[in-house]
């Protein structure tokens, strides 16, 4: 049963899209005590939900009750399309170019996944994750051998970089499980470290979340300190320089997901075409993708730094 389950359940993840799929056991994650250390250096910010939650972190059992397996799934974003930068644009993280949010398309395929799970025998219980539960997602797609957690504190995969979305689907009885991914092939590399403009790397693989760009324009509610308002140069939405230089992203492998290939108007994205929307034009232009998070004022706000650093060039 074990075997079989493990397989059918890969077979059909496969077939819903999402392009990894390994299992490990629920454990307390190597990363818990890092994950504590980070949070004692006050390194997440505003991310308060991380602070209130940090015991549930501890197990997987904090996420569903018996967890006993943990299915780590991993979906691609990649389209291939060059990231643009031009005088009156701001730049958007490429995991936001498409049409809709990830969570909403991820979710969608996980219940998929769920029902087809739970079809195999009534005793099964799971729960689809992906962003928001108290899971270290990234600690349990290394243990499942779908990569390793670079310098930069991404997973990659070796064929598909680490322009891909993390999800988790949670179960209460043992899986046939996958080598954990115990490689490191960053080697001597250390563009990313390099390359971050605001220096956010407090050393290889622990990141200073205050100073990171991505961090700042979409999780950060308040005003931005001026010293990070130059380094955030044009990116209007996110930052992907870490990742843009990584060598193991120059020949990853394309997504099949047609919803998230570019909206050719995030790429980039018209500052004048954000400053002329009123709150209802905002709501329709981005109600469904990931750039709803800021709000319209959070994107305005980044939209003036770009337009400022933009006057000064
Ligand atoms: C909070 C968060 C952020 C924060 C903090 C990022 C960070 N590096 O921690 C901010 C807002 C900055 C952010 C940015 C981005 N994020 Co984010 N984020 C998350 C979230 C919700 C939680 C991550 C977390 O817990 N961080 C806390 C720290 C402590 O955890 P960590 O970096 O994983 O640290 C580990 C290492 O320290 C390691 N470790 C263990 N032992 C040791 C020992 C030593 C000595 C060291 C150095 C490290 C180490 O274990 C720790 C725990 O796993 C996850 C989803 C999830 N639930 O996991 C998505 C997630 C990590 N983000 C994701 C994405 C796509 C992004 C962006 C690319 C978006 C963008 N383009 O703007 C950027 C990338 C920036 C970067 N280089 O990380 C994806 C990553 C997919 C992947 N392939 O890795 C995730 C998994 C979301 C998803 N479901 O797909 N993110
Ligand atoms: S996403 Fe940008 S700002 Fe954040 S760590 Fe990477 S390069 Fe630095
Ligand atoms: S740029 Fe180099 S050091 Fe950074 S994650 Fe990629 S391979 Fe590792």
């Amino acid at each position: 049963m074990t075997a079989e389950l493990t397989q059918s359940l890969k077979i059909e993840a496969k077939r819903l899209g999402f392009d990894l799929c390994g299992c490990c056991p629920a454990v307390t994650p190597t990363g818990f005590t890092e994950l504590k250390q980070w949070l004692d250096a006050g390194f997440e910010g505003e991310m308060q939900y991380l602070r209130d939650r940090q015991d549930a972190y501890e197990h997987p059992k904090h996420v569903l009750d018996g967890c006993r397996s943990v299915v780590m799934l991993g979906m691609s974003y990649h389209s291939g399309v060059e990231q643009v930068s031009q005088p009156g644009g701001g730049r958007v993280a490429k995991y936001a170019w498409g049409k809709v949010d990830y969570h909403d398309l991820i979710h969608d395929r996980l219940k998929k996944l769920l029902t087809f799970v739970r079809n195999q025998d009534s005793e099964i219980r799971a729960r689809g994750v992906v962003d928001t539960a108290p899971l270290l997602e990234r600690d349990f797609a290394r243990l499942a051998g779908l990569g390793w957690q670079a310098k930069n504190t991404m997973l990659i995969n070796r064929e598909y970089g680490s322009w891909f979305f993390l999800a988790a689907i949670l179960v209460n009885v043992d899986l046939e499980y996958d080598q954990p991914f115990t490689q490191d092939h960053c080697g001597t590399c250390t563009a990313c470290l390099d390359a971050c403009p605001t220096d956010a790397f407090v050393e290889p693989g622990r990141m200073d979340a205050r100073r990171c760009i991505s961090y700042l324009t979409i999780e950060h509610r308040s005003e931005i300190d001026p010293q990070f308002h130059s380094g955030i140069g044009d990116w209007l939405f996110g930052c992907d320089i870490c990742q843009d230089v990584c060598p193991w992203n120059k020949k990853a492998a394309l997504t099949s997901v047609e919803e998230f290939l570019p909206d050719p108007r995030n790429n980039p994205l018209k500052l004048d075409e954000l400053f002329s929307l009123d709150e209802q034009g905002f709501r329709e232009r981005f109600r469904k993708t990931p750039l709803w998070r800021t709000k319209q004022a959070g994107l305005l706000r980044n939209a003036k730094i770009v337009r400022d650093n933009q006057a000064n060039d």
